[in-house]
């Protein structure tokens, strides 16, 4: 069965995760498929990009698949990782991609979600960012994501407590751009994906492009950069993170012992 479901329609491509079995969670093989099939829309000068769960799945996606964290001391989240390049892939895309959200979204699919130009959720909508729950500390990238969408006070909640957050709490602090009745949700992003499509794309790539730009984050001193990734090695090389990731495996709640 493929993990990616593709339709096109006119200028308006969508590429629909489909792995039910494992909750949509993503492996470094749907990850790639996912990226190829944003090659294959821009090759096609698809203007915008609906990126959703498959039809009747119950989650959006269950997030990074924990079975390809590795556990030999490297970092699970280092710059050229796939869900990174797809990251990165979504941003360098030329024309918006929105992101239809009618279930649950956890840990690295709900960066990638809030990487999306745009979101549109229905009720069913929740998003997790679940680092925390594994022993991983996350990356600065990730954190600049956040830091851009919702601001320090809520990514600070949703990072520690790694609890869902639900849609009306999405749409108010600006993680969702509308929460539409779940009947409507696609009629109402394909409606805001077809007045897109009426702009200008070289407009519309250019501004994009600037925002991206914009909002990169700040620039680092070396001795931030060391520090912060001394922290983070401290914890994927440390007790916690393999605790978080046999304790997913063995479907029991982590017990944490680092300090
Ligand atoms: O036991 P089987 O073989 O049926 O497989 C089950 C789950 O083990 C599997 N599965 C996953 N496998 C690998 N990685 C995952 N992230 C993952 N999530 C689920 O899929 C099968 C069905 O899952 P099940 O039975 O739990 O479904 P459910 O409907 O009862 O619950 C759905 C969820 C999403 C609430 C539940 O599966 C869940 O809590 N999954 C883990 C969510 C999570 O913590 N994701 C973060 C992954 S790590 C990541 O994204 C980044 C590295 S970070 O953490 O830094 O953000």
């Amino acid at each position: 069965m493929a993990l990616v479901l593709t339709e096109v329609d006119g200028a308006v491509g969508t590429i629909a995760l489909n792995r039910p079995e494992k909750a949509n969670c993503l492996s470094n093989e749907f990850l790639a498929e996912i990226i190829s099939a944003f090659d294959d829309f821009e090759g096609r000068r698809l203007r915008v990009v609906v990126l959703r769960a498959a039809r009747g799945m119950k989650v959006w996606s269950a997030g990074h698949d924990i079975s390809d964290l590795p556990l030999d001391g490297s970092d699970p989240l280092e710059y050229k990782i796939p869900l990174e390049d797809l990251l990165r892939r979504v941003q360098a895309y030329p024309g918006p991609v929105i992101a239809m959200v009618g279930a649950g979204v956890w840990g690295g699919a709900c960066d990638l979600v809030s990487t999306c130009d745009i979101v549109i959720g229905s009720e069913g909508a929740t998003f997790a960012m679940t680092p925390a729950k594994l022993g991983i500390a996350y990356n600065p990238s990730g954190l600049t994501h956040f830091l851009g969408v919702v601001g320090l006070h809520k990514a600070k909640e949703m990072f520690f407590t790694a609890q869902p957050v639900t849609a009306q709490d999405a749409l108010r602090v600006g993680l969702l751009n509308h929460l539409v009745p779940a009947d409507e949700l696609e009629a109402f992003t394909y409606g805001m994906a077809a007045t897109i499509t009426r702009n200008s794309p070289v407009a519309i790539r250019a501004i994009k492009e600037q925002f991206r730009l914009l909002t990169r984050g700040h620039t680092l001193a070396a001795e931030t950069f060391e520090r912060v990734q001394s922290l983070r090695r401290a914890a994927y090389q440390g007790e916690d993170y393999r605790e978080g990731l046999h304790a997913f495996a063995e479907k029991r709640p982590p017990d944490f012992t680092g300090w």
